[in-house]
């Protein structure tokens, strides 16, 4: 007999075929059993009537407990009412593991007590439905590169010196000497953009995060474009059409996902490029309007990019921040040398950056002085200095973390529940 998913049972009406699974949830009534069976593709009613089937298999489903493994075999039949539209008719069963108490049960439990069980949290409905809207996310990304002459390049995890500023990183000892996880491919993605023209990198990527929020992880996973003979205004072309690229791509193939987690998907309908596009110095206006203290030079501060993404119906762009609040490898404004010719990013409904990028120094003389400014241990960076005497291009580049971006299009509240198996700064298990 066919085993079908779930997913797949309405090509399948009227045939008797197998579903392999899992018991979702139970109901009986006296002679009929309707056992709900999800598979990870969906969740299908099954009915179990007595006399339909042997006795020793009506028994045996009035003893199944919850996430028990299951094969039923019996014939698709529609059904508007049934979750799905279908359910199958049983007529035989086999029972492959009957499961121990599930700690999981079926009501409401506490965030942590979900955290410690996410092993098993990654079972139920809503939580699938976010990772599978993850999976579709990443594809969408790739695809969207591939499809435009990007070649990917994958980044080193283990690497000699930092990307994103020193304070964020994890050291690990390397035989006898130190390594760091990697911050941010990008580095590497300079170097590609050179061999290649146009490179990304897709990876999972660590920061030391001391702070507690609901942006943030200590290991994440980026995607990261780079491009040479190209400049800030013609990235951000690239970002606003990757990202309406990936929003549309959801709601195109994932809407019973997004139905399940209850999303309104009227905000995402309307991203669509141009995005718009305001300066630094414009930002902290509309900061100080809102009544924030904010002093010019700082970067923006969580709460910061909430009332600012909340001004508009779509992503926005913000550019050219000051030189001093932003990483060492950033070009100067020729026009304003204070401001570095860079972008973040906000996604809307307050949250937040999802993309973080700009131009990168193409001049070997300033990109040494800043190494040096940063107080970098320059023997690490000699490879990428050696990328600017060796053909030096302008080139820019951006990354868009997978987590914040599930999160926005999802619409939760916290990243912990974007990424299957979630590193914070207080949890590294399961
Ligand atoms: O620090 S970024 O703003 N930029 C970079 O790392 C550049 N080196 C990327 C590049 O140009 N190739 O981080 C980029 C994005 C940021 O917008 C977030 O979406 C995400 O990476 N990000 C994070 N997500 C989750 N948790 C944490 N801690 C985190 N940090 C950054």
């Amino acid at each position: 007999m066919q085993s079908v998913r779930v997913s797949d049972l309405g090509k399948h009406e009227g045939e008797e075929v197998e579903v392999r699974g899992w018991l979702y949830n139970k109901r009986s009534s006296g002679s009929i059993h309707f056992l709900l069976v999800r598979d990870g593709s969906g969740l299908v009613q099954s009915v179990v009537v007595k006399g339909e089937v042997d006795d020793a298999i009506f028994q045996a489903a009035d003893k199944l407990t919850q996430e028990s493994s299951v094969i039923v075999r019996g014939v698709v039949r529609k059904d508007r009412r049934a979750p799905g539209g279908y359910e199958l008719g049983v007529k035989d069963m086999h029972v492959v593991q009957v499961a121990d108490e599930y700690p999981i049960a079926l009501k409401e439990h506490g965030v942590d007590f979900l955290l410690d069980h996410r092993h098993l949290w990654i079972r139920t409905p809503r939580q699938n439905a976010i990772l599978r809207i993850r999976s579709e996310v990443v594809k969408a990304c790739r695809d969207f590169l591939d499809d435009r002459g990007f070649v990917l390049l994958d980044a080193p995890i283990l690497t000699p010196a930092a990307c994103e500023g020193t304070t964020t990183l994890f050291e690990t000892d390397y035989f006898d000497t130190k390594a760091y996880l990697t911050q941010s491919g990008q580095l590497y993605m300079e170097a590609g953009a050179m061999a290649f023209g146009k490179v990304y990198c897709f990876g999972p990527t660590f920061r030391a995060e001391k702070s507690k929020t609901r942006r943030h992880l200590t290991e994440f996973w980026m995607v990261e474009p780079e491009m040479a003979y190209t400049e800030l205004d013609e990235s951000m072309n690239i970002q606003e059409e990757l990202v309406s690229y990936v929003v549309g791509r959801v709601l195109e193939r994932k809407s019973p996902e997004l139905a399940v987690i209850g999303r309104d998907t009227g905000p995402l309908a309307r991203v669509k490029p141009p995005f718009p596009r305001i300066s630094y110095d414009e930002a902290v206006e509309i900061l100080r309007r809102h009544g924030v203290d904010f002093e010019w030079g700082n970067d923006f501060g969580g709460q910061d990019e909430t009332i600012l993404s909340n001004e508009f119906d779509r992503p926005v762009f913000i550019h050219r921040y000051p030189v001093q609040c932003k990483a060492f490898y950033m070009k100067p404004d020729p026009k304003r040398p204070e401001l570095a010719l860079c972008a973040d990013l906000l996604a809307p409904e307050g949250y937040g950056e999802i993309i973080g990028g700009g131009q990168r120094i193409d001049d070997p003389v300033l990109l040494e002085s800043r190494i040096k400014d940063n107080r970098l241990p320059a023997d690490a960076y000699t490879w990428y200095l050696d990328l600017r005497k060796y053909g030096s291009v302008p080139h820019s580049g951006f990354g868009l973390g997978i987590e914040r971006t599930v999160a926005w299009i999802c619409g939760l509240d916290h990243v912990r529940e974007t990424i299957p198996f979630p590193r914070l700064i207080n949890r590294i298990y399961p």
